[in-house]
């Protein structure tokens, strides 16, 4: 008999149907009004044929030892051993490198975003164990939205709280007339919430946006960035123009008197400096809407009536994250910012929010509480590495370079452990990240799947997946509460996290400071209490651990449920400054101005991308945008059944305007190359003109499938990411660039390769 059963993941909550600890499949839950047909890749990919089994060892690394250099990472077999041997080598070899090296050379960064799950959370896991061995080299920063860290705290306040404080859809509902999005509010995203999610809102949400009278305008180089039925007028600037076409928009309201000069005398600093950029005082070159028009392909006229209606009427300019993750990213950001203050509806239901859609709870509903977590202790050790820069630290041990006004050095990296991150699928320019990853003494990577970055590894060790564990999940940003029972049975021997690290404890030391002599499940009730006294702290009376687990989603309320963002500092700006020097909006900063970078001045500035610049595009005349897939979160079980119905002849889809295809002899459900100086990759040819002539779209997230026999170790699925390069957005935040890539594309002759990165490794007895 059969079961039905709850699951949670970071794209919502499922019905899972199990049979003898066996998942059979994952549907959606009644109660969510949206549910993410990303639980369609769930079962199939837990009982797919590229979990890791058992601990592995790389065979050279096993034979030889951690200094012999003999062959490439990557490419060489592995030897399966059983958990004492695995145990026995990390306790020795991390011992060697702590007493040799110092736990400064060991890095943990391990980016990435695991799985749901208050206690098992892989990096928690990893980083806890390593702080009670003294340490490790960490990561700052995220790939999400990077340059809004780094800016933001200078001309608002810390991006993290912006996300909390987004203006609610519902006031926006009925308070706002115009939302005019840079890269639209692509509801493919809102599929996802960091943590876990309730029920999914933001779709309906923006739809009783639309049906009160609100209208949208997408402008983004891919129409599905707005849902069609929010109707919006779609206008699509070429990719990177974003802040030259806001500064058009500037240059207008003030030559046409539409600025609300009170509002940027009582709230900004910096709008002189502004006034003199738009006006060419400082550079000769005037920023009006025909130089805006040049740049961005958009159509003047067009603009200057959309510039004329935002000042009439009630306005909110969103901007996505995605944006960001692009050549001088902080541009678009501070532009945005800059705009907003012009039009001077800031801390009105208006004004501006960046990053709607970087999860499915923003702007829709925020957390009362917290939850309890589970502590990572504290690590001694000082330095780290601005995450994108991975490659670069383990490059370049000891070199100086500048982040945020600092000059760092990059540790001497001996050891590398990821647990819960993929960097062969989130990091740019993969050809550059796999000599990067043949620098490290020894690589060790914990995984549910043989990923790329697992076939890059010394030892790979195989953790259970979040259907295998008992743990509770509760949304960074979602109001819910949301139970996850172990359902299945890890596969061959797969362990916790929490599992692994204790018998290592036990191996190193005997001691018992990671675990506090807790079992896994003894910790998961611990940190459900915690929560149910955090809850009480605000009046609310959770369910006991036994009653919760054996249940069902706990809602929780919105906590503001008509916030507006920045209404507080509207009001009065002296009793509620914002955390800038001066307290006030910087739409100059002198801060930043100080620090000297040509690529990120003191104001927002107009720099045309890279590729633009230095002539790419003229040999690779094709933008390409990686963004979210929609069938998957970034690479997680891309094995599974949706994603891969998705796919074309195996391949990930690339979205090619019928222009651009037919000019190259392309017909849709073609396998095209995709190619430039950095790598090239198969992908399934899709003809639509839903995307922007001159720019093609190539999601994220297909697992790096090298086929080292041919050119530039193409890639045989389609991973962006071999065609991306790895440069920053400046020197301020050093985020990563990803969607400044310029490619061309062919028909694909050869004959078709096999993805092989779907099944086992070769392994050698
Ligand atoms: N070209 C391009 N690249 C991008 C982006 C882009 O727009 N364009 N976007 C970037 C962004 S915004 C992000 S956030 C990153 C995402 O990059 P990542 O977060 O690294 O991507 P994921 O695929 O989520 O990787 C999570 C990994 O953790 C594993 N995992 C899940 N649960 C567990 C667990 O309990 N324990 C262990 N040990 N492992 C587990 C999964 O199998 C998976 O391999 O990608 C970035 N990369
Ligand atoms: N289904 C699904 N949902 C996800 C994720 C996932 O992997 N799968 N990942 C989650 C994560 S980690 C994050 S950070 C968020 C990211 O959320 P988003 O920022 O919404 O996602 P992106 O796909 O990176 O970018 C959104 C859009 O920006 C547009 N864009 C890119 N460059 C430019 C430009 O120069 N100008 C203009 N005007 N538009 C541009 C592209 O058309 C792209 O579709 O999504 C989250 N949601
Ligand atoms: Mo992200």
């Amino acid at each position: 008999m059969s079961k039905l059963e709850i699951t949670v993941n970071h794209w919502g909550v499922g019905r899972a149907r199990v049979k003898d600890g066996k998942l059979l499949e994952v549907g959606s839950h009644p109660a969510d009004p949206a549910p993410s047909p990303i639980n369609g890749n769930i079962a199939s990919s837990l009982n797919g044929k590229a979990r890791v089994l058992r601990p592995a060892v790389r065979q050279s690394w096993l034979e030889q030892g951690a200094l012999a250099k003999a062959c490439e990472r990557g490419r060489e077999p592995f030897v399966e051993v059983r958990w004492d041997q695995a145990l026995e080598l990390l306790a020795a070899e991390l011992d060697r490198v702590r007493q040799v090296h110092g736990n400064e050379s060991i890095y943990a960064g391990s980016y990435g975003w695991s799985s749901a799950g208050r206690f098992h959370h892989a990096q928690s896991q990893m980083k806890r164990f390593l702080n009670v061995c003294g340490g490790f080299t960490r990561s700052e920063g995220n790939y999400s939205y990077n340059a809004a860290l780094g800016l933001m705290p200078h001309v608002v306040k810390n991006y993290r709280e912006m996300v909390v404080e987004a203006t609610r859809w519902k006031v926006i509902a009925k308070e706002v007339d115009l939302v005019v999005m840079f890269g639209g509010i692509p509801a493919r995203s809102t599929q996802v919430s960091d943590g876990g999610i309730g029920r999914h809102r933001a779709s309906s949400d923006m739809r009783a946006c639309a049906e009160a009278g609100v209208r949208f305008v997408n402008l983004s180089p891919l129409r599905t960035d707005a849902a069609d039925e929010l109707h919006a007028e779609w206008l699509p600037p070429r990719p990177g123009s974003d802040t030259a076409v806001m500064m058009g928009m500037a240059h207008l309201l003030i030559t046409e008197g539409l600025h609300d000069q009170a509002f940027l005398d009582r709230y900004t600093v910096g709008y002189e400096q502004v006034r003199a950029y738009l006006f060419g005082e400082s550079d000769g070159v005037v920023k009006d809407l025909a130089w805006a028009a040049r740049l961005s392909g958009l159509d003047a006229t067009r603009l200057a009536e959309l510039t004329r209606e935002m000042a009439l009427k009630r306005t909110l300019i969103t901007t996505t994250a995605g944006i960001q993750r692009a050549d001088f990213g902080e541009q678009p950001l501070w532009m945005t910012v800059t705009l907003a203050a012009l039009l001077g509806q800031i801390g009105q239901a208006g004004g501006f929010g960046i990053g709607y859609a970087v999860n499915g709870s923003f702007g829709s509903a925020g957390r009362p509480y917290r939850a309890g977590s589970f502590s990572q202790g504290r690590n001694p050790v000082e330095n780290f590495v601005p995450v994108a820069m991975v490659a670069d630290a383990l490059l370049r041990p000891h070199e100086v370079y500048d982040y945020a006004g600092e000059r760092m050095r990059f540790p001497d990296i001996r050891m590398v452990w990821w647990a819960g991150g993929n960097p062969f699928h989130h990091a740019q320019d993969l050809n550059r990240l796999r000599q990067a990853f043949q620098c490290p003494e020894t690589i060790i990577v914990n995984e549910m799947n043989w990923t790329s970055t697992a076939r890059h590894a010394d030892i790979v060790l195989p953790v259970a997946a979040a259907e295998e564990r008992m743990d509770f999940a509760a949304g960074k940003y979602d109001p819910a509460l949301l139970p996850m029972p172990a359902i299945a049975e890890p596969p061959g021997e797969a362990m916790s996290e929490f599992d692994i690290f204790c018998a290592l404890e036990q191996r190193m030391t005997g001691d018992t400071l990671f675990s506090e002599g807790l079992s896994g499940d003894q910790w998961v009730e611990r940190l459900w209490e915690e929560t149910r006294a955090e809850a009480r702290r605000y009046g609310d009376e959770l369910p006991t651990w036994s009653d919760f687990i054996a249940g069902d989603i706990v809602e929780l309320e919105d906590p503001e449920p008509e916030r507006v963002f920045l209404a507080d500092f509207r009001a009065d700006p002296l009793a509620s400054p914002l955390p800038t020097p001066s307290g006030l909006i910087e739409l100059y900063s002198q801060t930043i101005a100080d620090f000297d970078y040509d690529d990120c001045p003191g104001q927002a500035s107009w720099i045309p991308p890279r590729g633009i610049s230095n002539g790419d595009c003229k040999r690779f005349p094709l933008q390409m945008i990686s963004g979210q897939p929609a069938t998957r979160l970034h690479s997680q079980l891309d094995n599974g059944d949706y994603s891969k119905s998705c796919k074309i002849q195996g391949r990930e889809p690339v979205l090619i305007h019928p222009d651009d295809a037919h000019h190259r002899g392309i017909q849709d459900g073609d396998v095209v190359e995709l190619f430039n100086d950095r790598g090239r990759c198969l992908a399934g040819a899709r003809l639509t003109d839903d995307v922007m002539a001159g720019v093609v779209f190539l999601w994220t997230g297909a697992w790096y499938d090298p086929d080292f026999a041919a050119p530039q170790h193409r890639d045989r699925h389609g991973n962006p990411n071999v065609l991306t390069h790895d440069l920053r957005t400046s020197r301020l935040s050093q985020g990563p660039a990803a969607h400044s890539a310029f490619v061309e594309l062919c028909r694909f002759e050869g004959e078709l390769p096999e993805i092989r990165v779907h099944s086992q490794p070769a392994f050698t007895a």
